[in-house]
Parts: structure tokens; sequence; C-alpha cells
């Protein structure tokens, strides 16, 4: 896709990995955050028996079957950045984050932030369906458990953009009016957040109203954290196109690859 910077990173990552003088052909599609198009471009990967596939799947179900299509061609799958839930039996490893403890670390960072003071939280989620989105969720949720001083008050989907992030909290801000944290699961989503709590004249950040949490810690929501409009940026490392490679020498090399 290109959905977010984050995206972008990774993308740029893989262009310039994968190079004819690096001695690959690199056959990529930007399925546009859209679960069949990905599906589409991997079955025409297998028709043209290309030598390996990697697939940063932007939802983590519904692969069982082209997987097992890619299988039966004899073609190794890399699931790369989210995970899929089809049995890893389907495909040769796995290489990304462990979103869920970058959720958990929000959280913990919270707890500490605000040490026993209470949270009335909004939530903006990832893409509906995707591992990165889950995992946020459920790390940041197993430690809000821990907190009765914590309420979610809502958690909706800005499907990682900035457009998303913007409309959600337009809506958020029709709603509610008692809160005091807004968790972003990435940076564009915060911009687009910001925008929306700007034209309200809501404050945000280590000297407003609203602490902000988000994901990624790209350059510009570096930039937005440490000038303190972002009170914390969990990172989430996009240049994953070197692991991939390394995975693909294990492979030729015939070694034991690790399932993740
Ligand atoms: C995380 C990755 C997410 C980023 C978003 O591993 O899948 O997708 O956090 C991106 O910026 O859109």
């Amino acid at each position: 896709g290109h959905e977010s910077d984050w995206r972008a990173a990774n993308t740029i990552d893989y262009q310039t990995t994968f190079t004819e003088e690096n001695g690959y052909e690199l056959l990529f599609v930007d399925a546009d955050n859209d679960h069949t198009a990905q599906m589409e471009a991997v079955r025409n990967f297998i028709q043209q028996e290309v030598d390996y596939i990697v697939i940063c799947p932007v939802q983590e179900a519904g692969w069982e079957v082209v997987l097992e299509e890619a299988q039966d061609a004899g073609i190794p799958v890399i699931i790369a950045d989210r995970t899929v839930s089809a049995d890893p039996a389907l495909y040769t490893t796995f290489l990304g984050t462990d979103t869920a403890l970058e959720g958990e670390t929000a959280g913990l960072w919270l707890a500490e932030y605000l040490d026993g003071a209470e949270a009335n939280i909004l939530v903006i989620e990832g893409s509906v369906g995707a591992s990165a989105a889950i995992g946020r969720t459920n790390g940041f949720n197993k430690i809000a458990e821990q907190h009765e001083e914590w309420t979610i008050l809502d958690s909706q989907s800005g499907d990682f953009t900035q457009a998303g992030g913007q409309q959600v909290m337009e809506s958020y801000l029709k709603s509610y009016s008692d809160f005091n944290v807004l968790v972003c699961q990435n940076d564009n989503e915060a911009y687009g957040a910001m925008d929306a709590m700007d034209a309200a004249g809501v404050t945000y950040g280590v000297d407003g109203d609203v602490i902000i949490i988000s994901f990624d810690a790209t350059k510009e929501g570096l930039t937005r954290t440490l000038d303190g409009r972002i009170n914390c940026n969990v990172e989430c490392n996009p240049l994953q196109a070197a692991g991939v490679e390394d995975i693909i020498a294990k492979i030729i090399a015939g070694e034991e690859i690790p399932a993740v």
C-alpha cells in the first residue's frame, strides 16, 4: 500500500535492496491496502514462476488458499511486517515487529506518566483486520485492564491514514468532551487527529489537555514528539528488506529457517 510514511519507507527499503545491481529482478505490486488485490498479485507471481514471494499482508485472515497454491508451485513465501492467521506450515517464515509488545509498551508508558491519575481514553485503530492493529490494541488493553482508573471510551479504525485519523477524531469530538488520552495506532492518524483538534480548539501534548500516544516514530512523528505535540511515540522499524534478503540467502544455502 501507500497508506502511511512508514509504508513508504518500507517500500523504498525493498526497492533499494532488491536492485538489479544487487543481483535481483524485483516485481513490486502496490495493492492499495486491498486484500483481494494482494491475492491477485500473488497469483500473478505464481503464474510468472518467480523464485520467491514476499507478502506484507493488509489483513491476517483469508490467506490459506493462495498460500497453498504458492506451496504447490514450489515457491517459498516470506510473510513480512504483518502476520497471517494461516497455518505457519503454509509459508517459509515471518519477519516483522511484535506489535502486541508495542501496544504493551504504550500502556506501560501511560501508567508511569499518569502515576495513578484517571484516564478517559479514545483510540484510533489501524486498518481493520491488520495484525498490527490487532496486536497494538490487544497489547495496550492488556495494561489498561490492570487500571480500574482508566476507561476506554471508544475505539474506531482510521485505516492507518491521515485522512482516517482526522475523520475519526472529528466524529469523536462531536461525541466526547471528557477525554484526556488519545491513542493513535500510527503517526499519520495522529497528524489527522491533531488537525481535527486544532480546528476544534482542543489542546494536546506535554502542554495540552490531551495526552497523545502514537506508533511508528517516523521522522515527522519523532519531530512532533521531540517538540512535545506527541507525548509518547512507540518505535516500529520499517527497514525490513535486509532481513528478508538474509532469509533468501539462507534458503539458497539450504539452511534451516526459523518459523519467526
Ligand atoms: C506496522 C505496519 C503498520 C504501520 C503503519 O508493522 O504494518 O502499517 O504502523 C503502516 O504506519 O501503515
